[in-house]
């Protein structure tokens, strides 16, 4: 007979879908229910790869699944095409980033194609496109108007190799580029920021309603990054300086324990404070030591560990609460961009203050006993009769930090602080926090961990930031009706990263004539591409249209996406500064939800020898895998691997095994020959039952992303359809037709080819896509036996077969009858006797 050909089955279905499109979504006339599946766009740095695969796969199970469950599903695709490697690309090729950029979409296009993602290839966009580039403009306008998009000049994070400005969270744990993998210098430019920060209270309080439905891993690493700290806020007195210098601390509680106070030695106020010192020695000093600090990385200077550096700067402050002059310092292990720079040291209490004091000898104050017990009274202490003094029990450590180098961050009671002592540490947070207030030197006050999102970049392919300059550097932003500002040809341009944007050597481009007749330049940079993703979710339901970003009707319709797919690399990035611009968006008015993503499923990594694949690392080529086993078996490896947010390593699956399956379930439709019109009720009711187990619980399954699990039950279903076939029933029994169109609807999410082509042999026409999940006969699902089982004082002693609507009576006298059970009863005397029908008989006997 025939042969299970994967390949001659793409070859077949794909032109054929082309033509039928049976994944368009239906934007407007459909009145059936909708659902947004979307998966993260890709980058297109090459071709697709496995980790592609496994993404696509797996997002393509939840779009095919509401499809099939009558849903009107959009399921749309893009591309992420401006960026950094294609202008790396392009500079070492000689090519314009466009052709670079639009061959590979071009390339990873047909690829998708021939892996099946049932997206809706109508609404197709690239960011890279003017017609898409021109709304990142509006949306920067936008955001300008309301005051969230301003310029700054500050230290900014340099990589010296792309010579490009780096988003905070572009720089690793360890000090280097994602991007280059050099090492993070520090910089100082004028730069464009988007005032996320004014959002971060929502963006931290709205994870709570994703709970549930986003890993817990990825709320967890927002709500880290947020880092709000919940503290005071604190003026301390500068002798010799009129204003007032504010400190922000978490534990104003041991205000009285303050020993002395650090600024960070690059803020203003480090400089300002150093200047005003008589001694030029110290004036050179810092000047030494700032030097030095702008050589570490912010990852350097937050490493607890690291020995402490710092210079005095010969200038001294005025504690609030009890008129104390302390001496103030610059060191790097307090930041310039967090709190207010500054810090009370309270070295008893604070790890990085005591490390501080002990290297250079100043004072370290308790004023917490954290001996004493927290709750009630200070404790009893047994009292020496000799000396009449209270003894300390002999494993209570000495509350002597400034010797052990052990801080004390425990909880206890208030000593040396005047109206605290014997407060709780909370009650005294609260009490000194009220004291400040009402004397105005302090105030309750919040921090966060989260910067303002640097959005300017150095580089050519991005989207011109639409804003204009007079001569005197007074900026006008261009007006909407302008947009798009257009990239200008590459032709004469050098790329290269020299610490400018190549964009402003393009005199033809940059200088421009103001819209009041004088001479102006258009500003340079280019956006970060996360603006670009920020919001591309909204513009799937009119990717074409020329006059809005897109229809906030069309977006309330479909958006926020149910359900997004991507990896875990995207947790920080880009879903936060997703939800921020939804927020501002909702904020303007143009969006009536706050969240962009109501659900997010992070697929693991596909692995080979246990390390991450990647281009330069090699690994396993998806179009070899796929030349060998066909695409259907590929996809089916990848949602049978395991839970989808496992890892699979490739070296564990088996390729050649879903291969072979899908070989077995194709070879069940060859040998249906009855009528799709035959009766379903004549067929074998065993069969039947493990159809309708399997269409009962599949929806299920597929719902809670147990798609190994349904994979697994399928097979299971196939083998139970072999056996009919094979028992003699043969190819005509209803049961089996009933079965494998069971089998072809089920395929239909994992393996398409395969499920058209079976969908076709058993007499349908396509698409098999577009046809709805069968409902499970409940009367199939009645179990046909269960157990019961007879215990005697509590032991087991009978199983029981029997129908699960079997009469108590019944049962009772079927335990009663049983040998065994008899047997154990011997001689003496049922005392109790509960029937639970239909699965338990318990006896109780004496004697
Ligand atoms: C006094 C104090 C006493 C503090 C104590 C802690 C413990 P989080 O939780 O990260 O918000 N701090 C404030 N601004 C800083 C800066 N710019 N650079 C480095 N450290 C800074 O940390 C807040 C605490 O970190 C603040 O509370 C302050 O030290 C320090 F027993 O103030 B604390």
């Amino acid at each position: 007979g025939p042969r299970y050909d994967p390949v001659a089955l793409q070859n077949k279905w794909l032109p054929r879908w082309e033509e039928l499109k049976p994944f368009r979504a239906d934007i407007e006339g459909d009145k059936r229910p909708r659902k947004y599946v979307l998966d993260m766009f890709s980058y297109p740095s090459g071709d697709l790869h496995m980790g592609h695969a496994e993404a696509f796969a797996l997002g393509d199970v939840v779009a095919r699944y509401w499809r099939q469950q009558g849903f009107n599903v959009l399921h749309p695709v893009g591309w992420d095409s401006f960026g950094l490697p294609a202008e790396n690309a392009a500079i070492k090729r000689g090519v314009d980033p466009r052709e670079w950029t639009y061959a590979n979409i071009d390339q990873q296009k047909v690829s998708m194609k021939e892996y099946a993602t049932s997206v809706d290839w109508d609404r197709e966009l690239h960011t890279s496109d003017p017609e898409y580039y021109k709304w990142n403009q509006w949306l920067f306008l936008k955001l300008y108007e309301k005051g969230l998009a301003y310029r700054k000049e500050s230290w900014v994070n340099w990589d010296p190799v792309d010579q490009t400005v780096l988003a905070n969270e572009q720089v690793l744990a360890d000090g280097t580029s994602d991007r280059s993998g050099a090492v993070v210098v520090k910089k100082k430019l004028t730069q464009w920021y988007f005032k996320i920060t004014d959002y971060a209270d929502r963006l931290l309080d709205d994870l709570n309603q994703l709970e549930g439905s986003w890993p817990s891993k990825v709320l967890a690493m927002q709500r880290n990054w947020i880092g709000r700290s919940v503290g005071a806020d604190v003026d301390f007195e500068i002798e010799g300086r009129p204003e007032k210098v504010t400190v922000f601390t978490t534990r104003p509680d041991t205000l009285y324990g303050v020993t002395f106070m650090v600024v960070a030695p690059d803020s203003d106020l480090a400089a300002e404070l150093v200047a005003g010192s008589a001694d030029p020695a110290v004036r050179a000093n810092f000047a030494e030591y700032l030097t030095q600090v702008q050589k570490s990385t912010e990852i350097e200077r937050q490493d607890a560990s690291r020995e402490k550096t710092g210079v005095f700067l010969d200038r001294f402050a005025i504690n609030p609460v009890n008129g104390e002059r302390i001496p103030i310092w610059a060191a790097d292990y307090v930041l310039a961009d967090y709190g207010h720079g500054a810090v009370m040291a309270v070295p008893a209490h604070d790890q990085r203050d005591l490390d501080f004091a002990r290297k250079f000898s100043l004072p370290v104050r308790v004023v917490l006993d954290t001996n004493a017990a927290v709750t009630g009274a200070i404790p009893v202490l047994p009292i020496n009769p000799e000396t009449g003094e209270a003894e300390l029990p002999d494993d209570l450590p000495p509350l002597d930090p400034a010797h052990t180098g052990q801080a004390l961050t425990g909880e206890g009671r208030m000593i040396n602080s005047g109206p605290l002592d014997g407060l709780s540490k909370s009650n005294a947070i609260r009490r000194i926090t009220e004291i400040l207030q009402a004397a105005g030197n302090g105030r309750a006050a919040k921090n966060y961990r989260l910067r303002d999102w640097l959005i300017s970049r150095q580089r050519f392919w991005g989207t011109p930031i639409p804003i204009l300059y007079d001569e005197d550097g007074e900026l006008i932003p261009v007006a909407e009706e302008q947009l798009p500002v257009l990239l200008p040809p590459t032709e004469g341009l050098d790329l290269q990263p020299r610490g400018q944007s190549p964009l402003g050597a393009a005199e033809d481009w940059v200088n421009v004539t103001l819209p009041d007749g004088r001479q102006g330049r258009r500003d340079a940079d280019t956006m970060d591409t996360f603006v670009d993703s920020s919001w591309y979710f909204l513009r799937f339901m009119n990717p074409n249209d020329e006059t809005q970003a897109f229809a906030p009707k069309e977006a309330d319709k479909w958006a926020p996406v149910d359900q997004y797919v991507g990896g875990v690399e995207h947790a920080i990035l880009h879903l936060l500064y997703a939800r921020f611009i939804t927020k501002v968006l909702f904020d303007l008015g143009f969006v009536s939800f706050t969240e962009p993503f109501s659900a997010l499923l992070n697929q693991g990594m596909v692995l080979s020898g246990g390390s991450k694949m990647s281009k330069s690392k090699g690994g396993v080529n998806l179009g070899d895998e796929i030349a060998l086993y066909g695409v259907d078996a590929i996809r089916l490896t990848m949602v049978f691997a395991g839970p989808p947010e496992d890892d699979i390593n490739w070296e564990d699956v088996s390729p050649a095994g879903s291969a072979k399956f899908l070989a077995r379930a194709w070879r069940l439709a060859q040998d249906v020959t009855s009528a799709p019109e035959v009766e379903w009720k004549t067929g074998d009711n065993g069969l039947r039952r493990v159809t309708h187990r399997f269409l009962a619980e599949a929806p299920g399954l597929v719902e809670s992303f147990k798609f190994n699990v349904v994979v697994a039950r399928l097979m299971e279903l196939v083998n139970a359809t072999r056996k009919v076939i094979d028992s003699g029933a043969g190819g005509g029994d209803a049961a089996v037709r009933e079965a494998t169109e069971t089998v072809a609807l089920a395929l239909s999410l994992f393996a398409p080819y395969t499920a058209e082509e079976m969908w076709e042999v058993l007499g349908y026409p396509a698409s098999v896509a577009q046809h709805g999940w069968r409902k499970a006969d409940p009367t199939l699902l009645v179990e046909s036996s269960v157990t019961a089982v007879v215990q005697v004082n509590g032991k087991v002693r009978e199983r029981l077969e029997v129908s699960p609507t079997i009469d108590p009576a019944e049962l009772e006298q079927l335990a009663r009858t049983s040998a065994a059970v008899i047997r154990a009863i011997g001689d003496g005397e049922i005392v109790n006797l509960i029937v639970k029908a239909p699965r338990l008989v318990s006896i109780a006997v004496k004697g």
